[in-house]
């Protein structure tokens, strides 16, 4: 399948954008949580597998208060269905318009297509999907995770260019079918693809939870006399392996490294403690942005197709530097 929307039309940087004026101060809640505002938002989200989507999720919380955004917030706690389920409720709610970031990327067109007739506009968050269907959303707002693959990576290639053939490279993925967990692969592939020397001997998904990638890790640790690095694909994941290593009697950062993405703050501190090797950062700030393209949206203003959030990468250096003001 191929995927929509390819034309990088605009480079922005979320969380940088302040959000204003000031809404009630309700919460918005778990499933059904209404804040009375201007617009109406239903919003769908993953779960709360990760810091990462924790993080997320307030971000999107607080700046629905901040812009006055109606929230209407649903966990789908990991599942595609209560997502549909979700997002069949908001378009019956005439809502004014539809956010999710979907868990995996195929089986969207009939919703979406719902929604479209409708006439309710969607607004796809964090992840992409696979559609053939055209206009079926306005604009993709997220991070580019092939470049974050690609970073980490590029990171292992110079890390091991003077250690001895083989390095062992064991790979935590994401959940299977999400993007980026496809993406992530697809990057780091092809950049440690330049040095032959480098082979992913094991990959397995861990779900972007910390008890799968602690439980992942235990099982390759057994299977693998010999792992140099585990390339995790969120922190969650790497923290998991740190605990799997640490039981058995190696030293993480030392004996395995460890690199990761997300850059949360618990990443940022195994990080800053040695722990890990190397992050990639993939911004959850989300918010404020997301109530900027919706209120445009809903407006009947034009928004650029895909709205690409700007992320950076971190040594142990630079992470025991930057961890007292790390808000995530
Ligand atoms: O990296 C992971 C989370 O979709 C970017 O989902 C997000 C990923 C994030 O569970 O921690």
């Amino acid at each position: 399948m191929k995927r929509m929307l390819t034309t990088l039309l605009s480079v922005a940087s979320a969380g940088v954008l302040a959000a204003c004026g000031s809404g009630p101060a309700q919460d918005a809640g778990p499933a059904g949580g209404s804040t009375g505002g201007a617009i109406t938002m239903g919003f769908s989200q993953v779960g709360a597998e990760s810091g990462w989507r924790t993080a997320n999720t307030v971000s999107i919380q607080d700046a629905a208060k901040a812009a006055d955004v109606d929230l209407k917030f649903s966990d789908a706690n990991g599942e595609q269905e209560n997502q549909i389920a979700a997002i069949r409720s908001f378009v019956q709610q005439g809502v004014d318009v539809i956010a999710f970031s979907p868990v995996v990327r195929t089986g969207w067109d009939a919703v979406l297509l719902e929604a479209k007739n409708a006439g309710i506009p969607v607004i796809l968050t964090d992840r992409a999907v696979d559609t053939e269907e055209p206009d079926v959303y306005k604009t993709f707002l997220g991070a580019d995770f092939v470049r974050e693959g690609q970073w980490a990576g590029e990171w292992a290639v110079k890390e091991f260019a003077a250690a001895p053939a083989p390095v062992n490279i064991v790979q935590l993925e994401g959940t299977t079918g999400s993007d980026p967990a496809l993406e992530r692969t697809t990057g780091f592939a092809e950049a440690i693809a330049t040095d032959p020397k480098l082979t992913v001997i094991a990959s397995q998904t861990g779900d972007f939870t910390r008890s799968g990638g602690k439980q992942v890790m235990e099982a390759f640790l057994k299977a693998h006399p010999k792992i140099d690095l585990v390339f995790a694909q969120n922190d969650d994941m790497a923290l998991g392996a740190v605990e799997a290593i640490e039981a058995a009697g190696k030293k993480p950062g030392q004996d395995i490294k460890i690199v990761a993405i997300d850059a949360t703050r618990d990443g940022m501190q195994a990080l800053a403690d040695g722990k890990f090797n190397y992050l990639v950062e993939c911004n959850p700030l989300l918010g404020p942005e997301l109530m900027d393209l919706a209120k445009k949206v809903v407006a009947g203003e034009s928004v650029p197709a895909r709205v690409v959030t700007e992320d950076q990468t971190f040594d142990q250096q630079q992470a025991a530097a930057i961890l007292p003001e790390r808000k995530y």
